[in-house]
């Protein structure tokens, strides 16, 4: 497979349990002194050496309406408006035959990287896409409670009926095309929902019953089988919080550092690979730096594993 990448940047996190007003993508971009590697130095090497085309096309930067909102506490809007502005970034990358690798920011860019996808494959082109999200929590809070990082599969499947979300139905996500993997952390709300709409859970019981090499099996083999693209949605949050606890809302029990880099390279290795979305890293609470070099070999596991 040869393929041509663009990295973009996507720092909002206003809408998280912890805001940070911290560009988190310059985190893992720069070398620090928490890491003597950063992003950037290891895509040079993967394109001088090894002969990849990645190019980092920079931050999807918050503008200051968005701020403006935000400060006078619409966050709704603040997403609608920033959610469209990525939007357009990642639809450029579709335009040019380009695969989207974005980095967050929380969870709720998610509204506008997979309105993209959908617009682009499902709308535009009639093609089936499957949604693998990987994560401690489903997202679909379906409520007024809490943040709105928790609630972006809810709006993109239009069970959010509060503050004038609704998605045209010909990019809506449909429940059966999402797969979640690693989730241990619900609410009822979402408990019920996924109940109800019949969602493929691959949860850390499932994975802990059956291995996670079948489940990765089971979930290729479903992916291949069924769907023309798949785009991943990979929450920093789903890894053991007993040892990466980076992020808002670390949570212990999630997938080792080894089984979430053989997911992401299993997922991207494959032709129907679309995109995929690296979320909720905080760079200051990162202390040690062990998960910014994970968060680069997650990322680097897109375009090789060649170890
Ligand atoms: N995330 N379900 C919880 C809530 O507050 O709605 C946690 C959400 C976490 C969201 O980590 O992307
Ligand atoms: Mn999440
Ligand atoms: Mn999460
Ligand atoms: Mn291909």
């Amino acid at each position: 497979m040869t393929s041509h990448f663009d990295i973009i940047g996507a720092p909002f996190n206003q809408l998280g349990f912890v805001t940070s007003q911290e560009n988190t993508v310059d985190g893992l971009r720069r070398m620090n002194e928490i890491s003597s590697v950063g992003l950037t130095d290891w895509i040079q090497i993967r394109n001088d050496r090894w002969g990849a085309d990645i190019i980092d096309q920079g931050d999807v930067e918050v503008s200051d309406e968005v701020h403006d909102l935000i400060s006078k506490g619409n966050k709704d809007e603040a997403l609608r408006i920033y959610s469209s502005h990525l939007k357009e970034q990642v639809l450029g990358s579709y335009m040019n035959n380009r695969v989207p690798i974005i980095i967050g920011g929380d969870h709720s860019i998610a509204v506008g990287t997979i309105q993209a996808a959908l617009s682009h494959y499902q709308k535009n082109r009639g093609e089936k896409i499957a949604i693998v999200w990987v994560d401690a929590h489903a997202d679909c809070n379906n409520t007024l409670d809490s943040n709105l990082h928790g609630k972006p599969l809810a709006l993109l499947m239009n069970q959010y009926a509060h503050n004038g979300w609704s998605v045209p139905s010909d990019v809506a996500l449909k429940p059966q095309d999402v797969f979640y993997v690693g989730l241990r952390d619900l609410m009822l709300c979402e408990y019920e929902l996924i109940e109800r709409l019949n969602i493929t859970n691959f949860d850390m019981m499932c994975i802990e019953q059956k291995g996670f090499n079948t489940v990765v099996g089971t979930l290729m083999e479903r992916l291949e089988n069924e769907y023309d693209g798949i785009y991943l949605s990979f929450d920093y949050d789903a890894l053991d919080g007993s040892l990466f606890r980076a992020c808002a809302t670390p949570n212990v029990g999630g997938l080792t550092a080894r089984e979430s880099l053989y997911l992401v390279h299993s997922i991207a290795s494959s032709d129907k690979f679309i995109g995929a979305e690296f979320v909720e890293y905080l760079p200051e609470r990162d202390s040690s730096g062990a998960s910014k070099e994970l968060m680069i070999k997650l990322i680097d596991a897109v375009w090789g594993f060649k170890s």
